[in-house]
């Protein structure tokens, strides 16, 4: 793993543990995926968020604010020290990503609306004929509610090709694993048989990460999807595929043992 994702990791780990709450697991399986795109692909101007022709990035599982925040202060636009205050009462920053936030662009937590938003901004850009793109970070046990699926027929239908579903596919959510609790798959197919264009990659190797956006940014015939496979609290052996790692802070000897996986390679 390299240095600057496992710096990612520590500093969310160290957010969690100092508001003693938050959610590691769901964080730490996208941190390539979120960086990937905010280093290499999308237009965003941090002295000016709201700019007319930014990329937009939809946070849809807004429980992964840690996450979000880390990334967010890690491209400017908002200081490091930010995050010190997160959840804590009258912070900028709490619990849930929230568009009081310099860069969110919608305040989201109760899952499942983050789709239906993208896809109403996608037409909009293709009213304006602006050539912004817009993307929708979404977990997978949030695909089992039901609005995400109007969203995907949406997309299809209208043919929203300016529009990326990125797909965090960890496996796990807040009481278990996903193929338990409501089976997604077959997945690809699902996404396919609704008029998307899908790619199926490992949403923690960065040369697959990188093909992937950059078919979606040069694509022009239908919605993209990446189902991104990737480990619920990826980089913490005893927090990997662990439901009970959704939504909790780690104590003083669990936060210690962490930081120390995260400072050697694996
Ligand atoms: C509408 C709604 N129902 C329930 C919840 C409670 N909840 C918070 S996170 C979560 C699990 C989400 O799982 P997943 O989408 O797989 O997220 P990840 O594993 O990436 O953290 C649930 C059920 C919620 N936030 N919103």
């Amino acid at each position: 793993m390299g240095d600057i994702y496992k710096n990612l990791r520590k500093e969310i780990l160290t957010t969690i543990y100092k508001a003693k709450s938050g959610h590691p697991g769901g964080s730490f399986s996208g941190v390539e995926l979120l960086y990937t795109l905010y280093s290499e692909f999308i237009k965003f101007d941090p002295k000016n968020p709201n700019e007319e022709n930014r990329d937009r990035v939809i946070i849809s599982k807004g429980h992964a604010s840690p996450l979000v925040y880390s990334i967010l202060s890690e491209f400017g636009f908002f200081p490091k020290s930010e995050l010190e205050h997160f959840r804590k009462f009258g912070a900028l920053l709490q619990g849930h990503v929230s568009k009081t936030v310099p860069g969110v662009e919608l305040s989201t937590g109760s899952l499942g609306q983050g789709l239906s938003y993208s896809c109403g901004v996608a037409m909009a850009g293709f009213l304006k004929k602006a050539s912004f793109k817009v993307l929708c970070y979404m977990g997978d046990g949030e695909l089992q509610e039901g609005s995400v699926w109007e969203s995907f027929m949406t997309a299809g239908d209208r043919n929203l090709h300016n529009l990326c579903a990125i797909i965090d596919y960890n496996k796990v959510q807040e009481n278990g694993f996903v193929k338990e609790i409501k089976n997604l798959e077959p997945l690809k197919e699902k996404l396919e048989a609704f008029g998307w264009k899908v790619f199926e990659i490992d949403g923690h190797n960065v040369e697959e990460i990188r093909a992937a956006y950059h078919n979606f940014f040069i694509n022009k015939e239908k919605p993209v999807a990446i189902i991104a496979n990737t480990v619920k609290g990826k980089g913490v052996s005893f927090m990997e595929f662990k439901s009970s790692w959704h939504g909790k802070a780690p104590n003083e000897d669990e936060y210690n043992r962490a930081i120390k996986e995260l400072e050697v390679d694996i």
